[in-house]
């Protein structure tokens, strides 16, 4: 079975043009549900209702765009690394973000969106990418932080992604979460390496980074479940396979004892073991930050996004002498 034009844009049900469902894509759909529910993959070219597509695109170009606008933070830092190591590692660290995010585009262009789309969505401020990298990084310790907790973060939540019912991103998922797993380690044993063997100016600059990046991290997961509009639907469709609010529990307990080898406070004075749930309680997350940043008002939102664009128009002379070459070697392959 073949999907429809690669183009779906404009076509969902709500745009104005009235959705009329044939006996055919009812039984069509019918098939896909009872895929979906033995737990069968869907493939590129498997038919699939417009709104699991919709759906899809939209996590996937989110997803796709913060790991490219997640090299920004760090970047800033591979300059100024503390040791030769230190820098090769932060070095192949981004580069390895990149990486997915060129994963995830193709994952996307299989459901017929282009990467020009996608790229124009998210350099006219249209599309969203994850509201983590709104944040600064002031100090090196950030750069660890950011490994411990925010890709720790990415991780609980990608890790369920390997088995999305969508094929081709649960497979782009298998290599990103290997890698991030990387990212994870490196980035706490540098903090460990520097509350363990650093100055006490080093070890009160790793708790502030802690300070600092704790509350966005446990935002990363998204908004608490009763105010998720996605996730039911996601949830229904193999999507999604945990809650946001679930995945931010199991990241919270194991963040607890990582915090405490490494000797660093949470910044959560109600942060405490619930028997009874046996998980932690936590304090109040402050969702007005969070849905601020994601609506372009957070402290980096305007930075970020100026030096996509500007990143982008000066590669404008490399993306036409790729079209030149390819070009001239087609009219050469046509002369021989
Ligand atoms: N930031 O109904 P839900 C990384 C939006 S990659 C911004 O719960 P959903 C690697 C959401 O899109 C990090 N927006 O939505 C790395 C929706 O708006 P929309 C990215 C957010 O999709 C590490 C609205 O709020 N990871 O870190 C955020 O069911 C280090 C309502 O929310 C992924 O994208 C947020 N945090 O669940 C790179 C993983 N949360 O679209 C460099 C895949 C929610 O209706 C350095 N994505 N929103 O306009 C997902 O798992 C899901 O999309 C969620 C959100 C869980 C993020």
């Amino acid at each position: 079975m073949y999907t429809q034009a690669m183009d779906t844009m404009g076509k969902e049900p709500g745009d104005g043009k009235k959705a009329v469902r044939s006996a055919d894509e009812m039984r069509l759909e019918e098939n896909f549900d009872a895929h979906i529910d033995a737990g069968d993959f869907i493939e590129a070219k498997d038919w699939m209702p417009d709104h699991y597509r919709k759906t899809l695109v939209r996590q996937i170009s989110q997803h796709a765009h913060s790991e490219i606008v997640g090299m920004l933070p760090e970047g800033n830092w591979i300059s100024r690394a503390p040791t030769l190591k230190r820098k090769a590692i932060l070095l192949a660290k981004v580069q390895d973000e990149g990486g997915h995010g060129l994963y995830l585009y193709a994952a996307a262009e299989t459901l017929g969106t282009s990467r020009d789309q996608m790229f124009d969505a998210l350099h006219s401020g249209k599309a969203k990418y994850s509201s983590i990298f709104n944040y600064p990084t002031l100090t090196w310790a950030d750069i660890g932080t950011i490994g411990w907790l925010v890709d720790g973060a990415a991780i609980m939540n990608q890790v369920p992604i390997c088995r999305c019912s969508y094929a081709p991103y649960a497979r782009a998922m298998i290599r990103i979460c290997r890698e991030e797993s990387f990212h994870q380690r490196q980035g706490y044993e540098a903090l460990l390496t520097m509350m363990t063997k650093g100055t006490d100016a080093q070890k009160a600059m790793v708790q502030d980074a802690v300070n600092r990046w704790w509350w966005p991290s446990i935002m990363m997961f998204g908004p608490p479940d009763d105010q998720s509009p996605n996730s039911a639907q996601s949830m229904r469709w193999g999507i999604k396979r945990f809650s946001n609010d679930d995945l931010r529990q199991k990241f919270i307990d194991a963040a607890v004892e990582q915090a405490r080898i490494l000797g660093v406070t949470l910044p959560d004075p109600d942060l405490k073991w619930n028997e009874e749930r046996q998980a932690h309680d936590h304090g109040t997350i402050d969702w007005s930050e969070f849905w601020r940043v994601i609506a372009g008002d957070g402290p980096c939102n305007r930075e970020r996004l100026a030096t996509r664009v500007k990143a982008w128009e000066d590669g404008a002379w490399v993306r036409e002498a790729a079209l030149a070459h390819a070009r001239k070697q087609t009219k050469l392959k046509e002369a021989a």
